[in-house]
């Protein structure tokens, strides 16, 4: 047996099967490429799900890292610290809010901000208790919790898992229709959670138009529009929120993912002081939340993201690859779309085909990691310090792969 062979073994001996990954065992990674155990370079195209946008190992988030891991990692909430605040500072005035609120996982800070609305919606909306209403879109995916697969319509993340929370309702997303009906017969919806663009549903974009009028009804029905952009943000699209594309201001935003540049899990939630001071003191909290350890990373990491003007570089290279990807002929392209480096080549076969997969195996084999979502289509989305000749190359790749496909 080989090593990634006697690896793979021991997750499957000893580890949950809640996934299906691409049989590759990675052990480092430096900017767009990983290694894996016996040495293979690859091409990162997944990111992590865009977690890893500055980079594997970005030296100056390790940095940071390294430097506070010797002076202090976690203290609690029971305590300050010196550097919470500051991190606060920094990442309310970069985004152009009052106040955050730090978690962890991305799940974590979405239950945070659906508790927030429904606190808002009580003390603030006047909404009679046990009575508020949270508008979710279909196709979306916010996590895993019992709360938000309450609002999924993904069979897979909410079949067994039931009783489901009441209270929640799906508006078709890109139905602006559908969303002025539910907001006219409903006064007790608090808020609305939406992704600018749906991830997992395979980077579906919705015309602008439908986003800004998504949050000019919010507005005039005082709902909390809730933009998650743990996925979106952080410059992956192209500017440094997707929500920026449009000049939307969002009454909460949900950061994750790239926020830490992939080293740590560190989420938050923003919103002004009318909505967040709804929360009181006990009232919700984490023990991790807002750690220094995790407070340096994240400063760090959205420092690195303006120093070497990630978004810009997103909206370059997204254009490119685009471009580069259009003129490969093969019979297996249907679709090309994407926003920056949040790009979906949808697979010309059947939803249940195995195409895409055998795809993305042949990709692996020759150096470019990526993975199917929906069957059919295959998410590329490097890392954003990925440079032009970079950008050739995968593409490249990309084509021989199809290429070999019969
Ligand atoms: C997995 C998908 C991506 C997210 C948005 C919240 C969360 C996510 C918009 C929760 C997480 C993940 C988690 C990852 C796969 C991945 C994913 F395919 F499942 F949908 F990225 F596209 N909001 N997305 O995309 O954040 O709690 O995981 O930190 O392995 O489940 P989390």
């Amino acid at each position: 047996m080989s090593l990634s062979q006697e690896l793979i073994a021991l997750e499957d001996r000893y580890g949950a099967h809640n996934y299906h990954p691409i049989p590759v065992v990675l052990e480092s990674g430096e900017g767009v490429h990983v290694w894996d155990v016996d040495g293979k370079r690859y091409f990162d195209f997944l990111s992590a799900y865009s977690a890893v946008n500055q980079g594997h190992s970005h030296p100056k988030i390790i940095k940071a890292l390294t430097e506070q891991a010797q002076k202090i990692t976690l203290t609690s909430r029971a305590f300050y610290n010196s550097e919470l605040g500051k991190f606060e500072k920094f990442v309310t005035k970069l985004f152009g809010y009052d106040k955050l609120l730090p978690m962890n996982s991305g799940a974590e800070a979405v239950e945070t901000a659906l508790k927030l609305c429904r606190k808002w919606g009580y003390l603030k909306k006047g909404i009679p208790q046990n009575e508020a209403i949270i508008l979710f879109a279909t196709g979306n995916f916010h996590g895993r919790t019992i709360a938000i697969i309450s609002g999924s319509t993904e069979e897979s993340s909410k079949n067994e898992f039931g009783p489901y929370l009441p209270n929640l309702k799906l508006v078709e997303y890109g139905n602006l229709a559908a969303l002025q009906t539910v907001l006219s017969q409903n006064k007790n919806i608090a808020g609305f959670l939406i992704e600018p663009i749906q991830g997992e549903a395979g980077i579906v974009i919705p015309d602008d138009h439908y986003l800004k009028s998504c949050f000019q009804l919010c507005k005039e029905s005082n709902v909390l529009f809730i933009a998650d952009e743990i996925q979106t943000g952080i410059a992956r699209t192209g500017k440094m929120l997707a929500c920026d594309h449009l000049g939307i201001h969002p009454d909460m935003l949900i950061l994750g993912k790239a926020l830490s540049g992939g080293v740590l899990p560190v989420s938050a939630v923003l919103a002004s002081d009318d909505i967040m001071l709804c929360i009181k003191p006990g009232e919700h909290g984490s023990t991790f939340g807002g750690n220094p350890l995790a407070c340096a990373v994240a400063t760090a990491a959205l420092q690195v993201v303006l120093d070497e003007k990630l978004a810009e570089n997103a909206a370059l290279m997204g254009e490119l690859f685009r471009k580069e990807l259009s003129k490969v002929q093969s019979k297996w392209i249907k679709v090309i779309r994407g926003r920056g480096l949040l790009n979906a080549l949808e697979i010309n076969d059947t939803q249940d085909s195995k195409t895409a997969w055998n795809i993305c195996m042949k990709m692996a084999e020759n150096g470019l990691l990526a993975k199917p979502t929906h069957g059919n289509i295959i998410r590329f989305a490097p890392p954003l310090v990925i440079n032009e000749a970079q950008i050739k190359e995968a593409v490249a790749i990309i084509e021989t792969s199809l290429k070999s496909i019969v």
